[in-house]
């Protein structure tokens, strides 16, 4: 592989906006946004488990699912669809829905703000992410003197890391504090140049802290009783690391108190010098990121990246690709930097995040958009970041029976829309998005794709199977005969956030083919044939979700009551064709043909993450050039200056979503046969990529 020029975003001034141009680094359990202000420096940041809501919750908190069994209003919403074919989602909700206590939301953990001298008169100011190193750097001049701060979060060390050096001796002064936000109590202590900062949520009285080494030449530290300063130093290191007690267990979700565990990862960075910190990152870092590498025929540039942004599609074709290239990475540093094993998965905004009433609550939804977050894993070449996914869906099986038991009447497990750090597994009470019962077997599909990419055996014996057959333990229990057609179907179904409730909507029916044809396979391999027999019997007479209509299209519920206008940004329906591969290019010739015209009905716009599944749809259609333009919109209309994708506001499906995207455009393994270069956009007319990987 050649050297390819190095691909970073960057800025020529200090972020005014967190969310439009904050440069985030992380590592997997935190996260922090680099702002790069001159005069005072703010480094916000968070941990994965600092959340309100939960088991001890002001408000109560009850997992979703009601006390007592909703079988018996279940099966009168059933009754009525077999009389009258559709209930509006109000009426539904009324019945099933529940009104949500305690939830929570993930919260900012506070900022290390770093006052420093006036920077009047300060030049050539450069603030950039470099994604070759995983390392942010801020650098400017001021009165002859080149001063550079670099900021990057090690997993291997567990510590984020920032250190300020010029190239003149005794240069660098600043006073460090740790800011923490109002809604719970604190309790700071200085000593020996290290402030920590203690306490309790005021929701749900979880214990938190964080910690901030300072180190520089004894001499010229000083501190009182909230802030450390430095004066006349030739550089100084800052070590900051964060945590609480929440443990991922259900039903209480507590576990040890995160103050020694603190302490003694700070000590022992503590004795590790900036080099040997940074090595062991970079070491880490690049053998995950260095796996894959796109040439588009990027070059290297200096242009700041909004106006990359801003000139994109406006003629300069190196630059375009130079975008392109810088993007796709950018979905991989993302993923890096926000799942790692030991912490929980990347949630709506990664790890990132400064509100403490965020959107959607920065949580986990489960009917697209914790899934796309982890599409890129397999294909370019990341299952490092894998483990957390794995480990959360794993201890939701406990909540997730209840909920199957409560509201279905059914074993196994499953999740609805959306679920949080403490177990939540039932309903909201939101009509039109309340029941989406095939978030389980959704989420099964991930486990079996690691067999398919990995052939790791002891992983299906171990992981992948039980998971999938008690998702699928749930279908076999909760699929209804239709009385139209005697075929198995989900009643009552509901087609992403739109349309009436209805029996067998084509993504219930789909996405549970899905997980019975892959718990068959899976079955078939391990020996257990038993229930190999249970699941091939159902699947033989279920209802595959695969009919087209009368304008061609797939349809996206049982009766052909398409409309052709319809531009509703879920896309459920094609889940056949993209994650799934129930429809096959190579084989399902009409099928194909109907997708195509339902996307192509449905429009190339939408949200981030909308978009970005389109980019994987249209690559699955072998349309490339499709594809780049679904992409190539992405970035216009989706795309923040720092790059992060806008849904709006700011959630990062939409970077992963699309860097998946580029990944299916460029490699396909579904249905045993390998794909090289499917779906190639014309403007991609020359260039290599290394490293991507298939099934098997
Ligand atoms: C789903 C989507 C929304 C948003 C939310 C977090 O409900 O329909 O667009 O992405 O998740």
């Amino acid at each position: 592989t050649p050297t390819l020029p190095a691909l970073k975003i960057q800025f020529d001034k200090p972020a005014a906006d967190w969310e439009r141009e904050g440069l985030p680094i992380g590592n997997g359990a935190m996260g922090a946004v680099v702002m790069g202000g001159l005069d005072v420096d703010r480094l916000q940041f968070n941990e994965k488990t600092l959340w309100t809501g939960g088991p001890r919750s002001k408000q109560g908190y009850d997992f979703g699912i009601a006390p007592e069994p909703q079988t018996t209003k279940l099966a009168a919403v059933r009754n009525t669809l077999v009389e009258k074919g559709a209930i509006e989602p109000e009426v539904v909700a009324k019945e099933l829905g529940r009104k949500t206590i305690g939830y929570g939301d993930y919260q900012n953990f506070g900022e290390l703000m770093l006052k420093l001298p006036s920077a009047a008169g300060a030049t050539d100011y450069h603030r950039e992410l470099d994604l070759d190193n995983g390392i942010v750097r801020v650098s400017y001049l001021q009165g002859g003197v080149r001063y550079l701060r670099e900021y990057f979060a090690s997993y291997p060390d567990s510590v984020i890391v920032v250190r300020l050096s010029a190239d003149q001796a005794a240069k660098i002064n600043l006073t460090a504090s740790l800011n923490i936000p109002e809604n719970r109590s604190v309790q700071t202590n200085v000593k020996n140049g290290r402030i920590s900062v203690q306490g309790n949520l005021h929701d749900n009285n979880l214990k938190y802290e964080a910690a901030v080494q300072v180190i520089a030449s004894h001499k010229s530290i000083s501190s009182d009783d909230k802030s450390v300063t430095v004066s006349g130093a030739d550089s100084v290191v800052l070590l900051l690391t964060a945590g609480t007690d929440y443990a991922q267990q259900y039903p209480l979700y507590r576990g040890k108190d995160p103050h020694v565990a603190i302490h003694s990862l700070l000590d022992k960075a503590s004795k590790k010098s900036f080099a040997v910190l940074l090595a062991k990152h970079k070491n880490d870092y690049q053998n995950l990121f260095n796996r894959v590498s796109l040439n588009l025929g990027q070059i290297l540039t200096a242009l700041p990246t909004p106006q990359l942004l801003a000139n994109y599609r406006k003629g300069d074709a190196a630059l375009d690709r130079t975008l392109e290239a810088t993007y796709f990475q950018f979905g991989r540093y993302l993923i890096i930097s926000s799942s790692r094993k030991g912490s929980l998965p990347a949630n709506l905004q990664g790890v990132w995040n400064n509100s403490n009433t965020p959107p959607w609550n920065d949580d986990y939804h489960v009917n697209i958009n914790l899934q796309m977050n982890y599409w890129l894993s397999e294909t370019t070449n990341l299952p490092e970041t894998l483990p957390p996914l794995f480990d959360f869906v794993d201890s939701l099986v406990a909540p997730g029976s209840l909920a199957a038991k409560q509201i279905l009447g059914a074993n196994g497990w499953t999740l609805f829309l959306n679920t949080n750090i403490w177990g939540f597994a039932g309903v909201i009470e939101w009509p039109t998005a309340f029941w989406q019962p095939e978030a389980g077997a959704w989420l099964a599909q991930h486990y079996y794709e690691h067999f398919l990419f990995s052939r790791n055996e002891k992983f299906l014996r171990e992981r992948a199977y039980p998971i999938m057959k008690g998702a699928a333990q749930f279908w076999l229990d909760s699929l209804v005969k239709d009385p139209r057609d005697g075929k198995w179907v989900v009643s009552p179904s509901f087609s992403p956030e739109q349309g009436p409730f209805v029996i067998g909507a084509a993504m219930s029916q789909q996405i549970v083919f899905d997980l019975l044809r892959n718990v068959t396979e899976a079955a078939e391999i391990l020996g257990d044939k038993k229930f190999a027999q249970e699941t091939k019997s159902v699947l033989e007479n279920l209802d595959t979700g695969l009919r087209i209509g009368k304008w061609g299209q797939l349809q996206e519920w049982k009766q052909d009551i398409d409309d052709p206008k319809n531009q509703h940004r879920h896309v459920s329906h094609l889940f056949a064709l993209h994650p799934g591969h129930q429809i096959d290019a190579a084989k399902t010739k009409d099928l194909l043909q109907a997708a195509r015209t339902t996307l192509n009905a449905r429009g190339d716009g939408g949200t981030g993450w909308s978009q970005a599944w389109k980019v994987n749809m249209w690559a699955r259609l072998l349309d490339g050039d499709r594809a780049h333009k679904v992409l190539s919109e992405q970035l216009t209309i989706s795309t923040l200056p720092n790059l992060w994708d806008n849904h709006p506001p700011f959630q990062i499906d939409g970077n992963f979503g699309a860097t998946a995207g580029v990944a299916e455009m460029l490699l396909q393994s579904q249905n045993d046969h390998i794909q090289l270069l499917p779906a190639l956009s014309s403007k991609w007319a020359s260039g290599a990529v290394t490293g991507l990987r298939a099934r098997g």
